[in-house]
């Protein structure tokens, strides 16, 4: 269907159209069905949800910092049943624990990398009027909303609190479990059902609903990016559905799926154990998680991709290079799941298999990150706020992917798993990676969701200061990792000897940690200042080639005033002889 008028007479488009004067403020801000009210709907779910998952994480730096010292303040008003006397309770670490990382990744970063710029953006990129399945769209936010409510809830219901076995809720610890593990696996299940709903739409608007002229190898890296997102979701979350049900059956219907005969806990037998196996769940849970590590990393590649071509006014190095990476990429990321399984006795054949596949899939990701620095090379770069974010992605992603190589090697990893080693090495991956190409996104296509600008003073303050913390937060977490010191321990290691020689790191990386707080003050102050007072805009402030720039800023519902076409390439930056520095996909 890449007919604009086949475009222009999709059905549901046509029914906005006739309806359109006549929504009112719900159906037109609330339950709207368009793509890019959506899409900022789950862009700010997403980032109060960062920012939720953030605090989680100061509460947790304090205790780690000064280990059973009782918090001033906050800590009284926490309450006996999780801080008496403000000293932290080990379930309440636990709890802070599990619901950062779940918040984190499927409450913040999803929704506002896949959900927020895979709505907003990739419409509008391959140049459709909005989604193939607006209503589906909106179901898929509402059912996300659902979910978050769900695992907020369970911080304040009144037996137990929220979910205390980590974001991997391992078996049998979770199936025995206090309530909070119920809502946990609710929550999910809402989740999930979000996500599978998303990709199925961003497939479907992908293929059907392309501009003129936008054949594949036209797309910009972005859809790309989105649309493998879009599939992995799709093939990766249906098995930790199921799971996610078996594990709720398990503890409320009496099933044992994942409990082992003659299980004992605390000197009791349990009655309902049987025949189940614990590894099963490690299996489901991985081959979910692996795929979603790339979920949270692949928009972000996507995004930095976009904004280095614009800044360097150059196409991007080897973009089919990146492109056929990405898919050899999306289909490995379905055969390594095991390489965090190592410690499970599994034997040399199988460790050796998920050895291999781990290493070869390194390879894709090496190839996109060269190219992108490759990209650098000779541009007139613009160092703008966006490109600033985009380029101290590089780095950071690359100590992050680097530093997961040796955990792929089960020699390595023995001594290494479960250490704050693994915790360095992940959030190297998600939070100065993908949180910062997350943040170039959000000052590079702001003009285009409000007509104006973010103030570039305040979001240079904003990048500095967020590059210095983050490292100050997260490398002190490779010494202490490689000094053997176990993730999720409440006292930080007080109680192991050899642990002593690192405590005062963890000082560092907490007021590190602190201090990136205040340095998201100026980001927050800009984006709301912004909407109201910052500098006015047309449709192309940036000089971009790509096809939203050619819709209004902010575009109107319906998005564009004419129907795109795609003429050529989406990089045709300094092009020898054009009159401009760039010659847009979307001009005759
Ligand atoms: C600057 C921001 C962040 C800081 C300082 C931070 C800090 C921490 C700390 C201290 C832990 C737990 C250590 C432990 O007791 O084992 C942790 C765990 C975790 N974090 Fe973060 N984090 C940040 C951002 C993120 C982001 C952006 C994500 C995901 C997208 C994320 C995902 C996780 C996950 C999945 C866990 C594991 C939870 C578990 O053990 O079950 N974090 N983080
Ligand atoms: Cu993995």
């Amino acid at each position: 269907m890449s007919d604009p008028g086949a475009i222009a007479a999709h059905p549901s488009h046509v029914a906005h159209e006739v309806h359109h004067e006549e929504l009112g403020f719900w159906r037109k801000y609330v339950f709207s069905t368009d793509h890019k009210v959506i899409g900022i709907q789950y862009a700010v779910t997403g980032l109060l949800f960062l920012l939720f998952g953030f605090s989680l994480m100061m509460l947790m730096r304090w205790q780690l910092a000064y280990p059973g010292v009782p918090l001033p303040l906050l800590g009284q008003l926490l309450g006996d049943a999780r801080m008496p006397g403000g000293t932290m309770l080990p379930e309440f670490y636990n709890e802070l624990g599990a619901m950062h990382g779940t918040i984190m990744v499927f409450l913040g970063v999803v929704p506002l990398a896949v959900g927020g710029f895979g709505n907003f953006v990739l419409p509008l990129q391959i140049g459709a009027p909005d989604m193939a399945f607006p209503k589906i769209n909106m179901v898929s936010y509402w059912c996300l909303f659902l979910g978050g409510i769900t695992m907020l809830g369970s911080f304040v219901i009144p037996a137990g609190g929220a979910a205390q076995s980590g974001w991997t809720s391992y078996v049998p610890l979770s199936d025995i479990a206090g309530s909070g593990q119920t809502w946990w696996l609710i929550g999910m299940i809402f989740l999930i059902t979000s996500s599978l709903l998303g990709a199925l739409n961003f497939i479907t608007t992908t293929i059907q609903l392309r501009a003129k002229g936008l054949t594949f190898m036209r797309f910009p890296f972005f859809c790309w990016a989105q649309f493998v997102t879009a599939f992995l979701l799709l093939l990766a979350f249906p098995p930790l559905e199921a799971a996610g049900v078996m594990q709720l059956m398990d503890r409320v219907a009496g099933t044992s799926f994942f409990l082992p005969s003659g299980l004992v806990v605390s000197g009791q037998a349990l009655t309902n154990a049987g025949g189940g196996n614990p590894l099963l769940w490690q299996h489901l849970f991985w081959f979910l998680a692996h795929p979603e590590v790339y979920v949270l990393i692949l928009p972000g590649m996507g995004i930095v991709a976009e904004i280095i071509a614009n800044n360097t006014r150059k196409p991007l190095w080897g973009y089919r290079s990146m492109v056929y990476s990405l898919i050899f990429l999306g289909f490995m990321s379905f055969i390594v799941w095991a390489h965090h399984m190592f410690m499970t006795g599994m034997g040399t054949t199988m460790a050796a298999f998920f050895q291999t596949t781990t290493m070869i899939i390194s390879i894709p990701s090496v190839v996109i990150l060269t190219a992108l620095i490759m990209s650098l090379w000779g541009g007139s770069i613009r160092f703008n706020t966006p490109m600033l974010f985009a380029v101290a992605f590089l780095p950071m992603f690359g100590i992050g992917g680097l530093t997961g190589l040796p955990l792929g090697l089960n020699i390595a990893d023995i001594p290494l798993h479960d250490t704050y080693y693994v915790i360095a090495h992940f959030h190297y991956v998600v939070a100065p990676g993908t949180i910062f190409a997350l943040m170039a996104g959000i000052y590079y296509w702001y003009p285009k969701a409000t007509g104006r600008m973010m103030n570039e003073t305040l979001g240079k303050i904003h990048f500095a200061g967020s590059l210095v913390c983050m490292n100050v937060v997260f490398m002190p977490m490779f010494i202490i990792g490689l000094a053997g010191v176990s993730r999720r321990l409440f006292d930080a290691g007080t109680a192991y000897n050899f642990a002593q020689p690192t405590m005062h790191w963890n000082a560092v990386s907490s007021w590190g940690a602190w201090t990136l707080a205040l340095f998201q003050l100026p980001f927050i102050f800009n984006f709301f200042w912004s909407i109201w007072k910052g500098e006015k805009v047309g449709e192309n402030p940036w000089d971009a080639t790509t096809i939203e720039w050619s819709a209004p800023s902010p575009p109107p519902h319906g998005n564009f005033l004419g129907t795109p076409e795609a003429y050529r390439g989406p990089y045709e930056y300094s092009v020898p002889g054009a009159a401009r520095d760039f010659v847009p996909q979307y001009e005759a």
